[in-house]
């Protein structure tokens, strides 16, 4: 369903299987060369959620190659059948197969969620491109918040994001505010390979070269 104008989410799109792969591949992930970490902030707050990346490292608030923050380790590589993931998303997302063989998302990062982490509302502006962002949730459910362009207040819209789902922002919604209010109790995906929580996978394209 079109939620806003380039906002289009499409529940339950990957299959089972696809998650339990991907619950595989991000615990090996979380495991280095940068490990998963809470990011901390400039201002001294940590994040709640966990988070490792693929491709570029996202430090608050840039882009690099190595995880000063963490280790000082150069990130892993993005593999190849991520981008090709993200090509299928947003051919689908928006019915353009054109619009999906031309995306080319050079990192993801992956958070995981305990019962709970939340992220507060935010625009996602430390890329120097506006391609589409792709989101795929896995695991426990959450409340997803998403806003407007212009300021955190509203309008906005509650939803929520199950696993399976998959959500492209692209447009006039790629810089819309948004945020996970809260996982939601009693919600645990454990077939999918994730005793409890939820992961979610964002792919981007940084508009950076080394
Ligand atoms: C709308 N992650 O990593 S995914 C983030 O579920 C982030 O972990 C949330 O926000 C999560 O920055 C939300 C949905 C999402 C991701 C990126 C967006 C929505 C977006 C970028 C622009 C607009
Ligand atoms: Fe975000």
């Amino acid at each position: 369903a079109t939620v806003a104008p380039g906002a289009v989410h499409l529940p339950d799109w990957l299959a089972l299987e696809q998650q339990r792969e991907l619950v595989a591949a991000c615990r090996e992930w979380a495991r280095g060369p940068v490990p998963m970490h809470r990011t901390r902030l400039p201002n001294g707050g940590v994040m709640s959620v966990q988070t490792v990346c693929l491709g570029w490292h996202w430090q608050p608030y840039r882009y690099t190659r190595t995880a000063a923050d963490v280790n000082g380790r150069r990130v892993a590589p993005l593999p190849d059948r991520l981008v090709e993931l993200g090509r299928a998303a947003v051919a689908e997302a928006y019915g353009d197969g054109a619009a999906g063989a031309a995306y080319a998302p050079d990192t993801v990062l992956v958070n995981y969620y305990d019962a709970e982490a939340r992220m507060g509302l935010h625009q996602d502006k430390d890329e120097r491109s506006d391609a589409p962002v792709v989101s795929l949730s896995i695991g426990a459910s959450c409340l997803f918040r998403f806003g407007n362009p212009e300021h955190r207040g509203k309008p906005w819209t509650d939803l929520r994001l199950a696993s399976g789902d998959l959500f492209v922002f692209g447009g006039p919604s790629r810089y819309a505010y948004h945020g996970v209010t809260r996982v939601l109790a009693d919600t645990d995906r454990p077939d999918t390979g994730l005793a409890g929580g939820r992961l979610n996978l964002t792919l981007r394209c940084t508009g950076l070269s080394d």
